[in-house]
């Protein structure tokens, strides 16, 4: 793996960067704004709960390039691409119809740039939970995103890694960072990838790597986690019990870093350190200090940001995403 051509460094790519920080200048990619500290960044319509990272800025090394372009709005620098796509969600229209929409207008832009390689994806959307069984909006939206990445060609091997979190906020919105070369996903063994999730979680399984690492141009690589949860198999383990889901997910997270590091040949991929990043969604803002609490034990050195947000499966409490940098 780590010596296929087309996994190597990435020579005339840009370096990327993910850390905190409180301004947006000329060389930012992308910049998530949790707490209304940024003049224009990219808004994800949930409430900040705390941590010690109110914005989020994913960094180059060279000048950004930006515009709004069919419903699409980028931001671009070199062979990276970060795109977004939001539309007014009041519930009136089935998510299936959006999620196509919008992965239709996403897939055809970062094509017609021609860096068509998905290297990480969020999702939020209003009211994620509501409907029963294959009715339920997540399993609406995941029929509509599996259709629309399937007929665009874009199958297993080119997943990226993923996170799909409801809201209140009436907007749905996807965010996609692409590029010229595919990433190379790494999937937790702990885990059944959750494009083979078995059928009682809805018509098509959800579309999204464990995990993607973007060769830095450098030799190292960028390791973007997929939102996180209490799942071993394909299940859900220790419903209701906040504690417990917090102890599997830090499993889970240092099972993917360990494959990570032995799968790219990078110890340093083995445990979350500098350049590192967590962002945790939890259903009840009231659970935010236990969460927070848990994650300064495990990982103290490393900055969190906690929002509140619904997780895809209506029996998880919280949900962590991460970059790791080796
Ligand atoms: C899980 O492990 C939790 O549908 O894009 C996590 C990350 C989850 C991404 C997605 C869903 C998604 O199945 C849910």
């Amino acid at each position: 793996m780590a010596s296929d051509p087309r996994y190597g460094p990435r020579l005339d790519g840009v370096t990327l960067t993910v850390r905190p920080g409180l301004t947006i200048d000329t060389q930012s990619l992308a910049a998530f704004d949790f707490n209304a500290i940024l003049t224009d960044g990219c808004q994800v319509g949930l409430p900040f709960l705390g941590g010690s990272l109110g914005a989020e800025l994913w960094q180059v090394d060279r000048e950004v390039s930006c515009g709004v372009d069919d419903e699409v709005s980028w931001r671009q620098a070199g062979d990276l691409l970060f795109l977004s796509w939001q539309v007014p969600d009041d519930g009136s229209v089935d998510p299936c119809r959006l999620a196509e929409a919008g992965y239709t207008r996403l897939l055809e832009f970062a094509r017609r740039r021609q860096l068509p390689c998905l290297l990480r994806a969020w999702n939020f959307m209003p009211d994620i939970n509501l409907g029963q069984g294959d009715e339920e909006r997540y399993r609406r939206f995941c029929l509509g995103r599996a259709r629309t990445l399937e007929d665009s060609g874009v199958h297993v091997p080119e997943l990226c890694a993923g996170t799909a979190i409801g809201g209140r906020d009436p907007m749905l919105r996807i965010f996609i960072l692409a590029g010229s070369r595919p990433g190379i996903n790494i999937e937790n063994p702990r885990q059944v990838s959750a494009y083979r999730y078995p059928r009682i979680y809805g018509p098509r399984s959800p579309s999204f790597a464990r995990a993607t690492a973007l060769p830095q141009p450098d030799g190292s690589m960028l390791l973007m986690i997929s939102g996180t949860a209490s799942v071993v198999g394909h299940r859900t383990v220790h419903e209701g019990d906040l504690v417990a889901q917090l102890d599997e997910i830090e499993r889970n997270l240092r099972s993917l870093l360990s494959e990570s590091a032995a799968r790219l040949a990078r110890p340093q991929l083995a445990d979350f350190g500098p350049g590192s990043l967590l962002r945790a969604y939890v259903r009840h803002a009231a659970d935010w200090p236990a969460v927070r609490d848990h994650l300064a034990r495990a990982w103290p050195e490393v900055p969190v940001v906690g929002l509140e947000g619904d997780i895809c499966r209506a029996d998880l409490l919280v949900e962590i995403e991460a970059v790791c940098a080796g």
